[in-house]
């Protein structure tokens, strides 16, 4: 009799103290399960999202990460894995989305099984996430690409688009600000004639690359706001033989792109670090997972090297102002990410 009572008193104690530290939902565990989930595999710009968030991991000595995503770039894909992950108890995903709406049903039931949920990259949509890590403000992101593309293009002639997959948050939300900025007066003489899809994979990417040059015998530029896209359209414009008849820009991975940086067959383009954005919300997670921070509005996270990261309106944390990539700084970059 005597033992169990000391064993209650224990345990009630036990308990309050991990409440007094704010650590409702799970007791404390040595090591925590937490999984990127990417858009799909085999694209080199979320393989520079994973090494940040290994080297997070081994900087917090608590995590243990994995590398997890669809072939291809889909909603289902993203849901059959959250229901495996969800029956596997993780701790925390963090998701670059293939649609910002379609996988809130299953993350919800994620959250309500305990597990943390956040997205970066490509955004989750409200009630489907606690935060959503993007690289850079939407409208920044948006507007630079196509100023980058006049600055190619000598102000005047037809522009297209070839992004990632139709429903994809970031391109979806960086498209709407390339409109809106390519109607500015000073691109009178500039014209968005079309947005093709990709879905970021090579293949497609490269083909409807080809299929624009042969609609638009005018064309003067294609802007691609996605890795895979990018690399897939330099390498058609170049076989194709118009390099430098066919501007090509977009957001694009140095070490990917250095040849064609080079080459001038991409004069210039944009992008922010990838192992940064990947660093971050493993910190972001490792935070919710411990209770260390809610994540509501006005709170900040503790990102290591990367210093705060602050919760905006509806939960949206943003980092840094994206770099612009040309022949003089591309080798520098191009030996990181
Ligand atoms: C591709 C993906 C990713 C995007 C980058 C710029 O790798 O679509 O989501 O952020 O391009």
């Amino acid at each position: 009799m005597k033992k169990v009572a000391v064993f209650l008193l224990i345990a009630m104690l036990a308990s309050t103290m991990v409440f007094a530290q704010g650590a409702k939902e799970a007791p404390a565990k040595e090591m925590y399960d937490v999984v990127i989930l990417v858009k799909s595999m085999g694209n080199g710009f979320f393989d520079a999202c994973f090494k940040g968030s290994q080297q997070a991991a081994e900087e917090l000595g608590n995590i243990k990460t994995t590398y997890m995503g669809p072939v291809q770039t889909t909603a289902e894909g993203q849901i059959e894995i959250i229901e495996t992950l969800i029956a596997q108890r993780v701790d925390g995903i963090a998701i670059s989305a293939n649609d910002a709406d379609a996988l809130i049903p299953v993350t919800k039931k994620a959250m309500a099984a305990g597990i943390k949920v956040i997205s970066f990259d490509s955004g989750i949509n409200e009630g489907g996430r606690i935060v959503d890590l993007v690289p850079s403000k939407e409208e920044l992101i948006g507007r630079q690409q196509i100023q980058l593309a006049a600055e190619l293009a000598g102000m005047k002639g037809d522009v297209a688009v070839l992004s990632a997959s139709a429903q994809a948050t970031n391109q979806n939300a960086w498209i709407k600000w390339m409109k809106e900025e390519i109607k500015d007066a000073k691109y009178k003489d500039m014209k968005l004639v079309e947005v093709v899809y990709g879905d970021d994979a090579p293949d497609k990417s490269y083909r409807e690359a080809v299929a624009l040059m042969n609609k638009y015998p005018n064309l003067k530029v294609i802007i691609c706001p996605t890795t895979v896209g990018l690399l897939a359209t330099a390498q058609a414009v170049k076989d194709e033989g118009k390099s430098g008849v066919v501007e090509v820009t977009g957001l694009g991975l140095p070490s990917e792109m250095k040849g064609y940086i080079l080459d001038g067959t991409v004069g210039q383009m944009a992008l922010w670090n990838p192992i940064d954005l990947g660093y971050t919300s493993t910190y972001i997670l490792e935070s919710l997972i411990t209770g260390k921070v809610a994540g509501a509005v006005g709170d900040s996270f503790d990102a290591g090297k990367m210093g705060k990261v602050v919760v905006e309106a509806r939960g949206v944390a943003v980092m840094g102002t994206p770099f612009v990539f040309n022949k003089d700084n591309i080798e520098e970059y191009a030996a990181i990410f």
